[in-house]
């Protein structure tokens, strides 16, 4: 199952440090978060990742929650199922591997048409959510709760997703998630497109920055970004826009392996690359799903642990 396919070159950086040991000095293998990953469906190379989470088998609940304290219902929706978490980089991409219970990505397809915000009747969604605390802040960014996803935990600045619509793969983009109302989201668009964002175009437009601050779920910019500097707003459901970011599932559509380059992660109001050697994240994996094809024909999600202080090193 192809989604889209950039050849990747990959480096394995090893490195080594001396320390004391007893009054010798012995060379060791520090381990590194570092492995080189290919995007193509087989997963040999996750192998040796060290940075991952477990989750439990059917643990799925429905997403209507908006609250810490909330009291989930159980869901039954083997698909956002998800059963393993793992990230890993190299010196330019950040790398997400997710493995689950049920088929990534399934959606019901529908041959009617779109209306007047492009949204089709009848057509099922399905999005893979990386939340990521980009500053290692808690202050900054938004509570997983409040996208009525459990465990919640704070501080997520920016989400990177891959999602399907419509029994197709739709879009993998990246959202600032800072915004507490409208007019600081139309304050990003402004950044983001270095001035230039009119209502109504989506773009391309010539990549700017966006504000990492305090925000909430529901005030969001959305991007896809390209290789030639310019990015296109895009929207949940929305037309499929091909950028930077990939992926690719196994065979039998258990298994994702995502792609998403530092590049596209832009800058912050300071002029300072968001995503870089040297930073620490925390990063939280979510699933959510509408229900035209589950037992329970609702919408359903599963989210596990976060990865915390995971170093770009
Ligand atoms: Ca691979
Ligand atoms: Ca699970
Ligand atoms: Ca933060």
């Amino acid at each position: 199952m192809n989604i889209t396919l950039h050849p990747l070159l990959c480096v394995a950086l090893t490195m080594s440090i001396n320390v004391m040991v007893g009054s010798e000095s012995q060379a060791v293998e520090p381990k590194s978060n570092r492995h080189p990953i290919v995007i193509d469906g087989k997963f040999d190379d996750w192998k040796n990742v060290a940075a991952r989470v477990m989750d439990p088998a059917d643990d799925v609940i429905d997403t209507d929650g908006r609250t810490k304290e909330n009291k989930a219902v159980a869901r039954d929706h083997e698909d956002v199922d998800i059963l393993e978490f793992k990230v890993t980089h190299d010196g330019e991409n950040l790398y997400s591997y997710i493995r689950t219970k049920g088929v990534i990505g399934r959606t019901q397809r529908t041959d009617n048409k779109p209306d007047e915000k492009g949204v089709i009747e009848g057509a099922g969604r399905y999005y893979i959510t990386v939340a990521i605390d980009v500053d290692d802040n808690d202050k900054t960014g938004y509570w997983l709760h409040e996208g009525g996803t459990y465990p919640t935990s704070p501080g997520y600045d920016m989400n990177v997703e891959i999602e399907w619509y419509n029994g197709e793969f739709n879009t993998a983009m990246y959202m600032n998630k800072c915004c507490l109302n409208e007019a600081e989201l139309l304050e990003n668009y402004l950044s983001l497109s270095q001035g230039q964002f009119k209502k109504g175009n989506d773009g391309p437009y010539p990549a700017g920055y966006h504000t990492i601050k305090e925000g909430q779920y529901d005030h969001y910019p959305e991007w896809v970004y390209h290789e030639d500097g310019t990015l296109t707003f895009v929207r949940d459901s929305g037309p499929v826009v091909l950028g930077v970011a990939t992926g690719e599932l196994s065979e039998d559509g258990h298994e994702l392996e995502m792609k998403h380059p530092f590049v596209g992660f832009l800058k912050d109001q300071n002029g300072e690359a968001i995503a870089k050697i040297g930073k620490t994240f925390d990063i939280c994996l979510n699933i959510q799903a509408s229900g035209e094809l589950s037992k329970t024909g609702k919408w359903a999600g599963d989210g596990a642990e976060p990865i915390e202080d995971y170093k770009l090193d």
